[in-house]
């Protein structure tokens, strides 16, 4: 037998081909679109200094935004191994010919695609990972995952603008090819796409229970489904952060510092400070999400204790002293804003250890990345 390396008519599976490829693309195209735009939002909330600064309304915003973007991931799982299948024989594709101008063509061509798959592959195997808190690599997950949805949707771009007229063929043309008496009986591209969709739908209704309290009984594989005191899931606890011994010492206080006027609060000054309840979600990065029942201090009302100007930034230091979270800036629009709280308690209880005792920052509309736990001091900037 000799070995010869496969060519593209070697596949013969009706399946494949651009009938299939072009309406699992048009979905996966819409998944990639939903994904980067919400994910633009989410780089934008997470810029300590942002061109453009995120609206604190509505305060369900960033839930929304970033359920969205981790389901548009997780869903776009399923269809992309679909639509590789389904475009595979094009792999082993000759050039049209082996003149430079053809050979260059083809090799560009090959190039944008190898770029495409690689960028679209990273982009949901690291988001996935992400959200199963692995973090398998040494590189900053959001810088990378950011950079590299501008190669993907880029690389998309181009692909959906070169391939136009055979996706606008195949869309308007029949999906199935009237029966062949040559080759009764196997799947039609109609059930295979119908068993795409299905296990679509899977994916996202095992995974999106962790934003979507209906779905929680379903979702097993949600990686938080609203377990943890007061409703809300614990990401961070208070032992990984290191603060078990010093969130719990009898000697804390909260120091509120504006240049060199400073102020500096036990718990029980905090307490006695005017109160004020909300109900504000933490919406992780993650896709996770779940409304609190808050009760603490305005933020903008231990500003006004040190005279902080009008329109001031604040820096947000925990007692967690290692980790990129242990220290955040509340931009002016969520310093001032009457919903954003340094909270004392978490539907009706004093606040657990894990969720930020002795007290944490709530913002409405923000990434929970930012919603500083075991919170020591609050300097205007
Ligand atoms: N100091 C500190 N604050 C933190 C974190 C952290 O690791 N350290 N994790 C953040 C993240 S990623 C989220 S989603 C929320 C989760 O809050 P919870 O554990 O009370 O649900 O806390 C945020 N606050
Ligand atoms: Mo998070």
């Amino acid at each position: 037998m000799r070995l010869r390396a496969p060519v593209e008519g070697d596949f013969r599976s009706r399946l494949r081909g651009p009938e299939v490829a072009s309406r699992v693309g048009l979905w996966l195209g819409i998944c990639f679109a939903v994904a980067f735009l919400t994910g633009l939002v989410s780089h934008v909330a997470q810029q300590p200094d942002p061109v453009v600064p995120l609206p604190t309304r509505p305060v369900w915003g960033y839930r929304v935004t970033q359920g969205l973007h981790v389901a548009a991931g997780v869903a776009a799982v399923p269809l992309l191994l679909v639509k590789l299948w389904s475009v595979f024989p094009k792999l082993f594709a000759r050039p049209d010919g082996w003149r430079p101008r053809a050979l260059a063509v083809h090799g560009l061509e090959r190039l944008s695609i190898a770029v495409l798959v690689a960028a679209a592959v990273f982009q949901l195997a690291s988001g996935l990972a992400n959200a199963a808190q692995w973090y398998p690599w040494a590189f900053s997950f959001r810088a990378t995952h950011y950079a590299v949805a501008w190669v993907a949707i880029g690389a998309l771009v181009v692909h959906v603008a070169v391939k136009l007229p055979v996706i606008r063929r195949a869309l308007t043309g029949p999906l199935d090819p009237s029966p062949d008496p040559e080759e009764p009986g196997g799947p039609s591209r109609r059930s295979l796409l119908r068993t795409t969709w299905a296990a679509t739908g899977v994916a996202l209704l095992t995974t999106v229970g962790g934003a979507v309290p209906w779905l929680r009984e379903v979702s097993v594989f949600a990686t938080h489904s609203g377990e943890g005191p007061g409703g809300v899931p614990v990401n961070r606890t208070a032992r990984a952060a290191g603060v078990t011994a010093t969130a719990t010492a009898g000697g804390f206080r909260l120091a509120v510092v504006h240049g060199d006027r400073s102020v500096s609060l036990t718990r029980a000054e905090l307490a006695a400070l005017t109160q004020h309840e909300e109900d504000l979600p933490i919406a992780c990065v993650e896709g996770w999400s779940a409304v609190g029942r808050w009760r603490g201090v305005r933020v903008r009302d231990l500003l006004a204790l040190v005279d902080a100007p009008a329109r001031s930034d604040v820096r947000v230091v925990s007692l967690q002293t290692r980790g990129a979270f242990s220290r955040t800036v509340l931009q002016d629009e969520y310093a001032e804003d009457p919903l954003t709280l340094l909270a004392l308690d978490l539907d009706g209880e004093p606040l657990s250890l894990d969720h930020g005792f002795p007290c944490r920052i709530i913002a409405p509309n923000r990434p929970g990345v930012l919603q500083t736990k075991w919170v020591t001091r609050l300097e205007v900037l």
